[in-house]
């Protein structure tokens, strides 16, 4: 049985609950992490070498680092399309789980963070990003191709808060493929309750 160490209104747990539930996984929820439980207990330090959630323990394995959890879970199953078999499709959803981890979350979240504090904040490195994940969108409905896949679960967090803010944010261009693909995943309840419902 799996066990989930998490919070839901977390981003990184977010993608990990919404995935559980789409691969209809069981699990028991530890709740943990800001405002849910304390992780600085020895016994989560052993799991983990840098104490942060989300984790999952099943038996003897142990996974850390959200977009691993992704693959770990969705290697469990071969009755699922967001982590397909081929190996082509595979190091493409791959490619753009590193580049939405590297390139688009990380300038967002340091906006987000300086914008709370009340400060202004850098917005050209998050709309460069948010400008090339446009152009992919352009090419293909999903980030990595025709159906939704572990691309676009990991970068969904990110993709639900430059929506937050392209909403008060005029000097973010518009941006018509964005637009539309979240449109796409409001359309699906999953996104709607474990990332949209569940995020600020
Ligand atoms: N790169 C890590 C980041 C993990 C991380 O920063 N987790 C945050 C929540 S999103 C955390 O543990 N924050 C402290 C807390 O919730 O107490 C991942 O993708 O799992």
């Amino acid at each position: 049985m799996i066990t989930l160490y998490a919070r839901r209104d977390s981003s990184n747990c977010a993608k990990v609950f919404w995935l559980l539930d789409l691969l209809d996984l069981p699990f028991d929820l530890i709740p943990m992490g800001r405002g849910s439980g304390a992780r600085d207990t020895v016994a989560f330090e052993r799991l983990t070498p840098f104490g942060k959630v989300p984790v999952i323990t099943d038996g003897a394995l142990v996974a850390w680092e959200s977009n691993a959890i992704l693959r770990s879970l969705a290697k469990r199953t071969q009755r699922n399309t967001v982590w397909p078999e081929d190996q082509r499709q595979q190091t493409r959803i791959d490619g753009w789980m590193d580049w939405t981890s590297l390139s688009l979350t990380p300038p967002l979240t340091r906006l987000r963070k300086v914008r709370a504090a009340g400060g202004e904040g850098e917005l050209a490195a998050v709309i460069e990003a948010a400008t090339l994940l446009d152009w992919q969108l352009g090419q293909s409905p999903f980030i990595a191709g025709d159906t939704l896949s572990l691309a676009d679960i990991a970068a969904a967090p990110s993709v639900y808060r430059l929506g937050l803010l392209s909403a008060q944010e005029p000097n973010l261009p518009k941006l018509p493929h964005l637009l539309a693909y979240r449109e796409t995943l409001e359309t699906d309840p999953l996104y709607r309750l474990h990332i949209r419902d569940a995020l600020t």
